[in-house]
């Protein structure tokens, strides 16, 4: 009879739907973007008392990057991340935290971020899709074999690129781009397929940058994103209550994130230096040679920008 009680009891206390959600994201485990959603996922199993258990599918596992938006689309998974620039050629909005100097600084990125939301909010309704969390990475930094004084010194180098932002710059730049993931950066190194390349300090030192190049400057260039979007049609099926309480976890995971990402810059500039990298500040007349760079940068992207993206830049400038 006790026990009877007792199985009633915790059935009651268990929601009827428990549900095991698959979720896939470009980056590796020791990434702190990923360790950042491992803990939303326990952050929402206990605020569901195990209603929602989160699969994380990590470095592409599941789905490759440029897959993992239409997965969520199409309901494949509920819920997934990527790097937001990645849809730069579905609208210009997506794309513009990779705009070369346009926003530098975490204070400046946040902004962007709040001028953009909005915005791309509508965009990825129209595809069923709900933006729950936005995280930046450390600001981005050029890594070479050797030390760049000036944009010449770039000139013909394979430079990996990340985004079609990054491939216009590094072709602005002299260099020759070439798409990598960022898992596959220590094999495309070792086959010869990039020589240089332009990430954050972490996923310079997740990547081991030592084995491939001796030289980090902290260019600062951009401050891009990676975005966590679910499926409205899924989110729109769950109670009022466990909607909140994933709102919720979204939130602080946003809020813990941007923290991680300012202490990483330091700590993995630090690992760079540990293992052997020369880490040098750039010379007056390299940052001249990128900002000019940027400047056409946007003047092409403003040429080619739809209304919405021209709304965010004008929301970020106010
Ligand atoms: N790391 C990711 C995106 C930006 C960054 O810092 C990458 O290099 O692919």
């Amino acid at each position: 009879m006790r026990f009877y009680t007792l199985a009633a009891a915790l059935v009651a206390a268990t929601p009827v739907l428990a549900e095991t959600w698959d979720m896939p994201t470009p980056y590796g485990d020791s990434t702190f973007h990923t360790q950042n959603i491992v803990k939303f996922a326990e952050d929402l199993k206990d605020a569901t008392g195990g209603g929602i258990e989160i699969t994380v599918h990590s470095a592409g596992s599941l789905f490759p990057h440029a897959e993992i938006k239409n997965a969520v689309r199409s309901r494949q998974v509920p819920l997934g991340e990527f790097f937001l620039s990645t849809l730069s050629n579905e609208d210009a909005a997506f794309g513009i935290d990779s705009q070369p100097f346009l926003a530098t600084s975490y204070d400046e990125a946040w902004k962007l971020w709040q001028a953009q939301k909005p915005v791309i909010t509508e965009l990825l309704a129209k595809q069923d899709l709900m933006p729950l969390f936005a995280v930046a990475w450390p600001a981005q930094g050029l890594y070479t074999e050797k030390e760049i004084k000036s944009v010449a010194d770039l000139n013909g180098l394979r430079f990996r690129a990340y985004n079609a932002a990054l491939e216009e710059f590094a072709a602005l730049a002299g260099a020759a781009p070439v798409q990598v993931e960022a898992p596959d950066i220590p094999q495309a190194f070792t086959t010869g397929q990039i020589e240089a390349m332009i990430t954050s300090p972490s996923t310079g030192a997740n990547s081991k940058a030592w084995d491939f190049v001796s030289h980090y400057t902290p260019i600062n260039a951009w401050v891009p994103k990676n975005i966590v979007v679910i499926n409205k049609r899924v989110f729109d099926a769950l109670d009022a209550e466990t909607q909140t309480k994933l709102l919720e976890a979204a939130a602080a995971a946003e809020a813990r994130g941007w923290e991680m990402s300012k202490a990483e810059t330091e700590a993995q500039v630090q690992v760079l230096k540990d293992n052997g990298m020369v880490v040098y500040d750039p010379s007056p007349e390299l940052l001249a040679g990128l900002q000019e760079i940027g400047a056409k940068m946007l003047e092409n992207w403003k040429a080619s920008a739809s209304p919405e993206a021209l709304a965010v830049l004008d929301a970020y400038n106010m």
